[in-house]
């Protein structure tokens, strides 16, 4: 795969962990009228501005994706198999490598990447625009 494939590629498992949560937090109606995402997006991005400044730093977004990996991670051995995300089988193969275990290294890479990704001005925070204009590049793919 290329470089840069992979990245895109990480991007949209990333969020489909953050959609996965705020589907388990019952955030999200199970609905795809427009207006009802715009406020699910808004709902998603106060959940993860813990200090409520109107930007996400990446401690915010690391934090919240390490209460994401918790709440996936059902029998509490610090490691993700497939049958705990809810991502594809070919998708959750990639990420987890050989061991078949998606471990909290690999996982924060993920978020990490996501993160720089996100951050199109790269001032080290997600504002509300960034944010949305992600979630909805990772809807259109
Ligand atoms: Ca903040
Ligand atoms: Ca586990
Ligand atoms: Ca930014």
């Amino acid at each position: 795969m290329a470089a840069k494939a992979q990245v895109a590629f990480t991007l949209q498992v990333a969020f489909t962990l953050i959609v996965a949560v705020a589907a388990l937090t019952h955030i999200a109606a199970p609905v795809a009228a427009a207006s009802v995402e715009t406020a699910r997006d808004a709902r998603i991005f106060e959940l993860l501005d813990d200090d409520q400044d109107g930007s996400v730093s990446m401690m915010e977004f690391k934090n919240n994706q390490m209460l994401v990996f918790y709440i996936l991670d059902r029998n509490k051995d610090l490691a993700l198999t497939a049958g705990e995300t809810f991502l594809p089988s070919d998708v959750f193969a990639n990420i987890a490598g050989s061991d078949g275990k998606i471990d909290t290294l690999e996982f924060l890479d993920i978020v990490d990447s996501a993160f720089k990704q996100a951050d199109t001005n790269h001032d080290g925070f997600l504002d509300r625009q960034e944010f949305s204009a992600l979630l909805s590049r990772v809807r259109n793919r």
